[in-house]
């Protein structure tokens, strides 16, 4: 079916009279509305206004300008229904089989300083998306359907299609001009929403303290699927990835895959937690992360050595791990690396002799992500009917606060492992116990939903691995609720602590910690993780 008539209602008028200009050319009949049907007549164009093509005139400040049986009912009728084309005919509708429409400016105008609620309002635009998605919608078939335009990038595009032998443009370019118009109108509503929720008072919950206050009721997520995954956590589950795109460069969604096959959904989840924790250590480190947990994390002058002591952690564990460094990747490195089986490397850079290197283990995937210095704005946890959201949990030791409370304190050697530990046990499941010594992790215990079996856990990894804890330091996620935890750190030979205190029976662990000869220190700081 030919083109016989377009309507052109737009805001931005970018390109609309060589537009109208080439489509009158063609022999396309012109409908337009009081300001665009305006300039296309000063430029010459023989134009109808909408307000004269249905016998209606433009009302209440032109907030009803097209809502009309003529407009939407030729629009509508289906061209491959011969009962609906009866129908437009017996109630003199024309078809309109070109759509020319971009939407009042809202985001534009809400935008500008000192803009008042009336004129946001004003710019909600009504007539514009229901044709829009009336258009959209009727895209039709390969035998013919409505095409519908909202972007002047595609006007070029849209006129080849006129000239085609069919005279209207493809199927497939009317199915791909309605996704955008959808995709148009969806992120139009979008912002008048967004908009409108800023102006709602949040009912302060009572007791609530002030900054509970900050959560909006609505969140509006506009995150873009990256890439479809070839399932999810297990083989019977889809997946996907979708990242935040108006995020800069500097988070895990930036990756640039430089080998390798194809990244799992564990994948994506494991190098996510190796990227959040090598990141957080200005020195150079290395952290291995298997089931999301880190089973070994090292700081050492090169990643050659924070590798290699990382490794030594938990070898079994290492078996399939998700590697990271915070800087870039040597030969050397690269050839440690590669002795031992990994699923994921991740590294701002690597050298040109450690991808040369690395080339060679083609199943290797390698990622290139930059270690960005901000944090997500929030964590969103899934639950039944609904999501969790909470601020990330990126508060940084402050050493300022730490409190000595036992009556030896550790020595300043002793300090820094304790807060490499305190960092590690930050990204390590709950409850977390580390070990640690001379900027290498000794034994991990993860996960666990009893505190002494953690560290119980902790001590017989670093036994396994061959490790010494004499003379070690550890790190609790939270309080010892009891004696008992820190009597097993101290039978494995701990000779510090860190943790953030606050039990009911904090007397009785300090007490022990004194009768083990164990200095300790108190964050006032948790970091569950979950
Ligand atoms: O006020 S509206 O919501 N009511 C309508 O019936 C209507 N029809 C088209 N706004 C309406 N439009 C919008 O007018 C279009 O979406 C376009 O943005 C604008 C073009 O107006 P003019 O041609 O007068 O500049």
């Amino acid at each position: 079916m030919k083109i016989q008539t377009a309507l052109l209602s737009v805001s931005d008028k970018t390109g609309i009279v060589e537009f109208a200009t080439a489509l009158a050319q063609r022999g396309i009949r012109l409908l337009s509305t009081g300001g665009t049907a305006k300039l296309l007549a000063q430029s010459g164009l023989a134009v109808t206004e909408v307000a004269e093509h249905t016998g209606s005139p433009e009302i209440l400040d032109g907030r009803v300008k097209t809502l009309h049986p003529k407009i939407h009912g030729g629009l509508l009728a289906r061209r491959d229904s011969e009962e609906h084309m009866q129908t437009i005919e017996q109630h003199d509708i024309a078809r309109i089989d070109l759509l020319v429409v971009n939407l009042y400016p809202f985001r534009e105008t809400v935008a500008r300083k000192g803009c008042s609620f009336a004129d946001a309002v004003e710019n909600i635009d009504i007539g514009g998306p229901a044709m829009l998605r009336a258009a959209a919608k009727n895209h039709g078939t390969e035998a013919g359907g409505v095409t519908v335009v909202i972007d002047p990038a595609d006007y070029e595009r849209v006129l080849a299609g006129i000239d085609s032998p069919a005279g209207t443009p493809s199927y497939g370019l009317r199915l791909e001009l309605a996704a955008k118009a959808y995709a148009h109108t969806a992120s139009y509503d979008g912002a008048i929403s967004s908009y409108l929720t800023s102006l709602v008072q949040a009912e302060p919950a009572q007791d609530a303290p002030a900054e509970r206050e900050e959560w909006p009721r609505t969140l509006t997520l506009q995150i873009q699927r990256q890439q479809t995954l070839r399932y999810g956590e297990n083989p019977h589950q889809t997946a996907a990835f979708y990242v935040d795109p108006t995020r800069g460069p500097g988070l895990l969604g930036n990756y640039a895959q430089l080998q390798g096959k194809e990244l799992s959904y564990n994948n994506i989840a494991d190098a996510d937690a190796a990227w959040e924790c090598v990141r957080s250590f200005q020195e150079t480190a290395c952290v291995i992360i298997k089931h999301a947990n880190p089973c070994g994390v090292a700081i050492s002058h090169d990643t050659l050595a924070a590798y290699q002591q990382a490794f030594k952690t938990d070898p079994t564990s290492a078996f399939g791990g998700i590697i990271a460094f915070n800087r870039t990747v040597d030969l050397a490195t690269a050839q440690a690396v590669s002795a031992q089986f990994l699923e994921v490397l991740l590294a701002p850079d690597y050298t040109a002799e450690a991808l040369e290197l690395l080339a060679a283990k083609k199943n290797v995937r390698v990622l290139k992500v930059a270690m960005g210095d901000g944090a997500n704005p929030f964590d969103l946890k899934r639950v039944g009917g609904g999501w969790l959201a909470q601020t990330p949990d990126n508060l940084p030791l402050d050493v300022s606060s730490l409190r000595v409370v036992t009556r030896i304190a550790p020595t300043p050697e002793q300090m820094r492992d304790l807060q490499f530990a305190w960092e590690v046990a930050k990204h390590v499941k709950s409850n977390a116990i580390i070990f640690t010594g001379n900027g290498m992790t000794l034994g991990v215990g993860a996960g666990q939903m009893s505190r002494i079996d953690s560290a119980r856990i902790a001590s017989i990894k670093a036994e396994n691995a061959g490790l010494s804890l004499k003379g070690s330091a550890v790190a609790s996620d939270a309080f010892f609720p009891f004696r008992d935890g820190l009597d097993v750190v101290a039978d494995a030979g701990a000779v510090c602590v860190i943790q953030p205190g606050g039990s009911v029976r904090d007397d009785e662990v300090i007490a022990a910690a004194d009768e083990r000869g164990i200095a300790m220190v108190f964050t006032g700081v948790r970091h569950f993780r979950h």
